[in-house]
């Protein structure tokens, strides 16, 4: 089989590439990554003798179809992906997330050739503290970001493609990843790296919104399962009953480092900051089978801290620029 990974050199898409090629020998990937501030190369050095890489744009029609039509499969992680970004500048989103899967579509139409889409929970907007809902495949699209908007954007040109044109496409909508390579913008990397450097942990607001954490291998190998056994036109979500609170994330990580829990500072709120995450995964679970392997958030965790405490050279030359980033809002 020949599987093209779009963003394979960012987080999910690295990890997904991984563990691709050391579980399916059968399976010839080739990445297309644009290599933004997001990607890294150095994140499939591992495997690099093992793969094709292509330094590409997936806005860029051309290059997209000539790799499109020589693949059996598509599995789109490539996005703009983070929230505080998107309220800085919004564009980068418009124009990769929905301006890029529009490429990708109009490729996998002319060439038949099956797409899985990678989305988030974040497209249902969110849920009130106290709310017993969880998001299911049928929760109503209300996303609040331009982040978001734009990947809900996405979604809904994917499901009008299957409907209108044909497309052998499956969707899945996934919560909060956490694990190795994640980029230091981003919360869990963030806190770990600051405590590295001996720096205090930093929490938006009141640090009660909740986020519903999953480790990033049980999400690549949800969507394994449902490239190979998902109904087409249909979406999954993917979700591992990890609600917890983001000062409680920080508590686990103090505690990990042996610190004080009470070694962290409040900064500013995100604006429009969702409240919180919470993912009903019964349909991939009972259709499909899927469970997911890492049970706690706390051991999972104390792998991820590891993992960043013995690949400072991976993380280092991007922590200072995205430091100066956060300064500029304070936070
Ligand atoms: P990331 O920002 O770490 O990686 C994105 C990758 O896409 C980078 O390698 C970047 O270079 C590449 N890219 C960006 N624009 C591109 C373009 N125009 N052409 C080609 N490549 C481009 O993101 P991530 O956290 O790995 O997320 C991957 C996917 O998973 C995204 O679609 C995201 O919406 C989705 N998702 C992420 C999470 C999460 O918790 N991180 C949860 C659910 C869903
Ligand atoms: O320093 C911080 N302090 C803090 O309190 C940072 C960077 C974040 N936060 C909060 C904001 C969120 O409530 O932590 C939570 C997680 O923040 P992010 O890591 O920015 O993730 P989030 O906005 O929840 O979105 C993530 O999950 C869904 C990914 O970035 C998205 O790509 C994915 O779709």
């Amino acid at each position: 089989m020949r599987l093209l990974v779009t963003g394979g050199a960012g987080f999910i898409g690295a990890n997904f590439v991984h563990q691709t090629v050391a579980e399916r020998p059968d399976v010839r990937v080739t990445v297309l990554d644009a290599l933004t501030y997001a990607g890294n190369r150095a994140s499939l050095d591992a495997v690099a003798d093992r793969i094709d890489f292509v330094h590409g744009d997936i806005a860029d029609g051309a290059v997209v179809e000539r790799l499109v039509a020589n693949s059996d499969a598509v599995v789109h992680f490539a996005a703009e992906s983070h929230n505080d970004n998107s309220l800085a500048d919004p564009w980068p989103f418009v124009r990769t997330n929905v301006v890029g899967t529009f490429a990708l579509l109009q490729a996998v139409r002319e060439h038949d050739v099956r797409y899985h889409h990678i989305s988030t929970d974040e497209v249902y907007g969110d849920l009130e503290l106290d709310d017993p809902a969880r998001f299911t495949e049928s929760t109503a699209y209300n996303p609040s970001s331009p982040y978001s908007s734009t990947k809900a954007s996405s979604d809904m040109l994917v499901r009008a493609w299957t409907r209108s044109f044909g497309i052998r496409a499956t969707l899945s909508n996934c919560s909060n990843n956490y694990g190795p390579f994640q980029h230091v913008e981003k919360f869990v990397p963030r806190q770990i790296t600051n405590l590295l450097d001996g720096v205090r942990p930093r929490l938006y607001g009141q640090g009660r919104n909740v986020r519903d954490w999953i480790h990033v291998d049980d999400h690549n190998r949800a969507v394994w399962t449902v490239l190979e056994r998902g109904r087409i036109g249909e979406t999954y979500l993917i979700g591992a009953d990890g609600e917890v609170d983001n000062r409680t994330v920080v508590a686990m990580l103090l505690e990990i480092f042996g610190k004080d829990p009470g070694d962290f500072d409040f900064v500013p709120d995100r604006p429009g900051h969702d409240l919180r995450y919470a993912i009903d995964s019964t349909r991939l679970r009972s259709e499909l089978g899927w469970e997911p392997r890492y049970r706690s958030l706390r051991s999972g965790l104390e792998a991820t801290v590891q993992w960043y405490r013995d690949n400072e050279k991976w993380w280092r030359p991007t922590k200072s620029a995205t430091e100066a980033g956060y300064s500029r809002t304070g936070q």
